[in-house]
């Protein structure tokens, strides 16, 4: 059983031995060494009821962001258009909601979106909050497969980032996903403020859930002009590297994703975090509602590393 220490020790030993290792778990798990390409669409933009100190959705700051109505479905279609011809074989449908519950009009709402492109052949991930266990049964009839929520960080250090609803809330939320026959999406972001430890205690958290979440998106923190956490010191990307290294070696069939931020990478930075074992990414030159990196860049990326981009979901017993 992994215990803080454990990770502590994992994480601090010299940055070559720690890189050395995780390759070697990855390469005995993940064999054809492919990348997946995840496309999101923000179906629900701003507006949003809770503090989270780094979102530009949250109704609290001045992001200067409009509030959006539900996507319509036409609209829809058009991105998953877009996102099948840019190689995505996931589709991440996310909305700036606390969270919703059962028999929530919204709900429904989102259902018959996710029933218009069920048959499109893509694997369908949603975040929308905090879900009850009945929401969750909802989704995943409705033909939802995955359910993306994040931990963001450690449970000591949650309340300085959100205070309107709890660390446990979102381990709550996770568990219903996973009772309701959902696959799991939660990881969380680097460069908050938190220290190692915080960001350690989140993956131990992550890796006690049974089973353990298939992909864990690593975000680093995308600055927002009128948030609390708009000038917060850039994350170093040896410590990315050194986490998605630990995250590997603890969740050896998980897919990992190098999520927001990863246009602040240098191609380097991004090839040693696949070679740590990153080997999920977003595509498409938006995330919700900051620019990504652009699909040309990523392309000759891809190019000159020789990587192979995946048509397939994780394996293994997540
Ligand atoms: N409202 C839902 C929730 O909080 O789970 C779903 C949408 S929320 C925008 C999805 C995730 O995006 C957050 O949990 C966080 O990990 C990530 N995120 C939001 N703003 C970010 C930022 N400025 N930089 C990096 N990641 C961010
Ligand atoms: C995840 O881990 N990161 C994505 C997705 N899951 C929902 C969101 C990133 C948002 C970055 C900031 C923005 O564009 O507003
Ligand atoms: Fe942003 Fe989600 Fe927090 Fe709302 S709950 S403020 S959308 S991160």
């Amino acid at each position: 059983m992994e215990t803080l220490e454990s990770l502590r020790t994992l994480y601090c030993q010299p940055f070559l031995s720690l890189l050395t290792q995780a390759r070697g778990v990855h390469v005995a798990n993940h064999p054809d060494d492919e990348i997946q390409r995840c496309q999101l669409v923000n179906i629900k933009g701003g507006g949003c009821s809770e503090n989270c100190g780094y979102c530009a959705q949250s109704a609290r700051y001045a992001t200067g962001l409009n509030v959006h109505k539900l996507l319509e479905p036409v609209a829809l279609r058009q991105a998953v258009e877009e996102a099948r011809a840019h190689g995505a074989t996931r589709l991440c449908l996310g909305a700036a909601w606390r969270g919703l519950k059962e028999g929530d009009k919204q709900l429904e709402a989102v259902c018959r979106l996710v029933e218009a492109i069920r048959e499109e052949g893509l694997e369908i991930c949603v975040t929308l909050g905090l879900l009850d266990p009945g929401a969750a049964r909802r989704l995943r009839e409705a033909g939802v497969m995955i359910y993306n929520h994040n931990l963001n960080t450690g449970p000591k250090f949650y309340e300085r980032i959100t205070t309107t609803h709890t660390f446990a809330d979102r381990v709550k939320t996770l568990r219903a996903a996973q009772e309701a026959g959902l696959r799991l999406c939660s990881g969380g972001i680097l460069g908050l403020g938190e220290s190692v430890e915080d960001r350690l205690e989140m993956l131990l958290t992550l890796c006690k859930l049974d089973p353990a979440p298939e992909s864990v998106p690593l975000n680093l923190l995308v600055p927002i002009p009128g948030t609390p956490l708009a000038s917060q010191t850039p994350v170093d990307p040896f410590d990315l590297v050194r986490l998605i290294s630990v995250t590997r070696i603890l969740l050896p069939y998980s897919r990992i994703r190098l999520a927001a931020g990863r246009r602040s990478l240098s191609p380097e930075a991004q090839a040693l975090c696949f070679l740590a074992g990153a080997n999920s990414l977003f595509i498409g030159e938006h995330l919700l509602t900051t620019p990504n990196a652009s699909f040309h860049v990523d392309q000759s990326l891809f190019s000159t590393l020789g990587i192979e981009v995946s048509s397939s979901a994780a394996r293994g017993n997540v």
